[in-house]
């Protein structure tokens, strides 16, 4: 399908079928939390390890932090600020390093450390903030335009760093190009992070194994490891979220690494949490084409063939299960495919609902600014493909519930 003929109407979405996500091969269902973590949780990570997202590596052998910078005036004197290079080695002595930026309120002590967001950005930290002492980084990625003073800033609606602060919460992100450059090409896992984990030399090789979405989601789990040293802050109230590609990568990380307490996705759309076999909008032929790196080799199966696809999103999210996951829309952006998106939320509560847990009780989708505020959370707002101040609103009252605060 070329990108003329992209679906806008509700009325040209293909009649389809979900796999369900409960359903075993012999035609009865899982029914206890036992046999959805022994059997069917791992035989869904599987495909999406295989024919998604690919592997999750093991951890680096080598792994040290070296604090570049520490302000504790940041913010207007609110917040203590951290500029920490996270080194990944190998054996060989091979290496590879991304910068976090971290953003901890005075008010935390080692007694009473506070929970933490931690999303990646896109153009480098000195974009996040308006601080303008941040090192720039998103040096990873040579076409990366958001290198100089002019774009110091440019997304700090995306971050709200100031009100997180403020409502208790530390707050840590890292440039995605810097664990992966985002080249639309297999060229990128030369100068990624994987570099160190394995030989990049046969790119084809590599592209039946690993993805840049699924290195990203891997570098979050390394930049929580960090957070885990820090005493101010509580790892194990630690919320991931991401916008867009990096909404399909936060939901990815809160897949496979089961420390991510509060799993978000805002307007991730298609490979994120939009379903498949709806075909709204983007589609899996159009990203795969677009993006080749984003998805291993085995994904090309299902370009134009979404029937063939015995899995869809409903299925990435029920891998959040029981912790909590919010999923977040806009309404301008039919390309993410609100509805698939909705949809797909109300079926993982499926798995869910074998923990005790609610998901998504109704068949229609809430109004636009409406919250449905559970242990799977979902809002459409009111606007563009973005991540604003009104996505955060919602993500703090989560938060506040979620980690008790
Ligand atoms: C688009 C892509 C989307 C989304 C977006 C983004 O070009 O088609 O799937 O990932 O980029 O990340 O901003």
């Amino acid at each position: 399908m070329s990108k003329k003929e992209v679906i806008y109407d509700e009325a040209l979405v293909p009649s389809y079928q979900l796999p369900s996500l409960l359903g075993k091969g012999d035609g009865s269902s899982v029914a206890s939390t036992g046999e959805w973590l022994s059997t069917r949780r791992p035989e869904i990570l599987a495909i999406y390890r295989e024919r998604v997202f690919g592997k999750w590596p093991h951890r680096p052998q080598i792994q040290w932090y070296e604090t570049l910078s520490v302000r504790e005036d940041a913010l207007d004197g609110e917040a203590i600020r951290k500029e920490i290079r996270i080194h990944l080695g190998s054996a060989e002595g091979k290496t590879h390093s991304f910068d976090m930026l971290l953003y901890i309120p005075k008010t935390a002590t080692p007694e009473h450390p506070v929970p933490v967001f931690i999303g990646l950005n896109f153009r480098g930290n000195h974009a996040t903030t308006d601080e303008r002492d941040v090192a720039m980084t998103g040096f990873g990625y040579e076409k990366n335009q958001y290198l100089n003073d002019e774009a110091r800033g440019n997304s700090v609606p995306r971050w709200c760093f100031r009100e997180t602060i403020r409502r208790g919460y530390a707050s840590a992100t890292i440039c995605y190009h810097d664990i992966c450059p985002d080249y639309n090409d297999l060229s990128c896992f030369r100068h990624s992070v994987l570099s160190i984990l394995e030989s990049t030399e046969d790119l084809s090789l590599v592209h039946r194994n690993y993805t840049a979405i699924g290195l990203w989601a891997w570098g979050l789990s390394r930049g929580l490891d960090c957070l885990e040293s820090e005493v101010l802050v509580d790892s194990s109230r630690c919320a991931v979220h991401g916008l867009s590609r990096l909404g399909k990568t936060s939901l990815w990380a809160g897949a496979n690494d089961e420390r991510f307490k509060l799993v978000i996705s805002t307007d991730s759309g298609c490979g994120g949490a939009a379903l498949f076999k709806r075909c709204f909008g983007e589609t899996a032929e159009i990203i795969s084409t677009a993006f080749p790196h984003w998805f291993v080799e085995a994904f090309a199966q299902y370009r134009g063939r979404e029937d063939l696809m015995d899995f869809d999103q409903h299925f990435l999210l029920s891998l959040i299960a029981p912790r909590a996951l919010c999923v977040a829309s806009a309404t301008e952006d039919l390309w993410a495919d609100p509805r698939g998106e909705f949809l797909a939320a109300k079926h993982a509560g499926d798995a869910y609902r074998l923990f005790g847990l609610s998901g998504i009780e109704r068949d229609d989708m809430p109004a636009a600014d409406e919250w449905l505020t559970g242990d799977v959370s979902y809002h459409l707002r009111t606007g563009k493909h973005d991540q604003t101040p009104e996505d955060w609103a919602h993500y703090w009252v989560l938060g506040d519930r979620i980690f008790q605060k």
